[in-house]
């Protein structure tokens, strides 16, 4: 038993170590992945959008980009503008509520090979009920959601994955919770190569794996202790 933790702990640390190696800027897969591309907004002000580049909408209202460090209460996690999926209804009709929580996706080919999805996250009010982000990676590799409130701060989400073959991934996120305008705010979306050592095997690739869930979540507990 011993053992194998011991094993369990090398296994994620030496992975760990070469996703933090400074100067092996990896190749990010995620077309507009920081929502920097320029959609017309002016500084600290913000629109709803049917597509933005690299992403269409699947449902709800659209696209929510926020442009500037004064808009929404936070600074975007990088960059200038960050997207908030609980978007509002700028159709003319209803209320601003009226079904606001929307979904986006980007459709994206990736060669065999290990990697890194991650993306930045940061709910935007007090009420973790409506700040809830659901996300996958289709067809079937990962499926989960992320919600928290304005005080844990931007909280970096990642998971590893492999593929066997060449596969077309379609990235999703769509708000999820109490519609009311005010949402979770995403930002940072990568998709990188993990740069495994040819020595490490499968068994090591998957123990480390485990080891980053774990990760996440003493990241999020420390976050709700601070
Ligand atoms: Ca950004
Ligand atoms: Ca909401
Ligand atoms: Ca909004």
């Amino acid at each position: 038993m011993l053992l194998k933790k011991i094993k369990f702990a090398a296994a994620a640390l030496t992975v760990s170590a070469f996703l933090a190696s400074p100067g092996m800027a990896a190749t990010n897969f995620v077309v507009n992945g920081g929502f920097e591309d320029n959609v017309g907004l002016g500084n600290n002000s913000w629109n709803v959008f049917d597509s933005i580049p690299g992403w269409t909408t699947t449902s709800g209202r659209g696209i929510e980009i926020q442009r500037g460090n004064g808009i929404g209460g936070a600074s975007p996690y990088e960059g200038l503008q960050k997207v908030e999926l609980d978007s509002h209804n700028l159709s003319g009709s209803g209320s601003k509520n009226d079904n606001s929580n929307s979904g986006m996706q980007q459709l994206l080919t990736l060669g065999a090979g290990t990697y890194e999805f991650s993306f930045a996250y940061l709910g935007r009010t007090k009420d973790a009920n409506s700040n809830g982000i659901g996300y996958s990676l289709m067809n079937g590799i990962l499926n989960d959601m992320v919600t928290g409130v304005r005080k844990d701060g931007w909280t970096i989400i990642s998971h590893i994955f492999s593929l066997d073959e060449k596969t077309e991934i379609a990235i999703n996120f769509w708000a999820k919770g109490k519609e009311d305008t005010l949402g979770g705010y995403l930002d940072n979306v990568q998709i990188s190569a993990v740069p495994l050592p040819a020595a490490l095997p499968l068994y090591g690739a998957g123990l480390a794996a485990m080891g980053f869930i774990g990760w996440r979540r003493k990241r999020k507990q420390a976050a709700a202790e601070a």
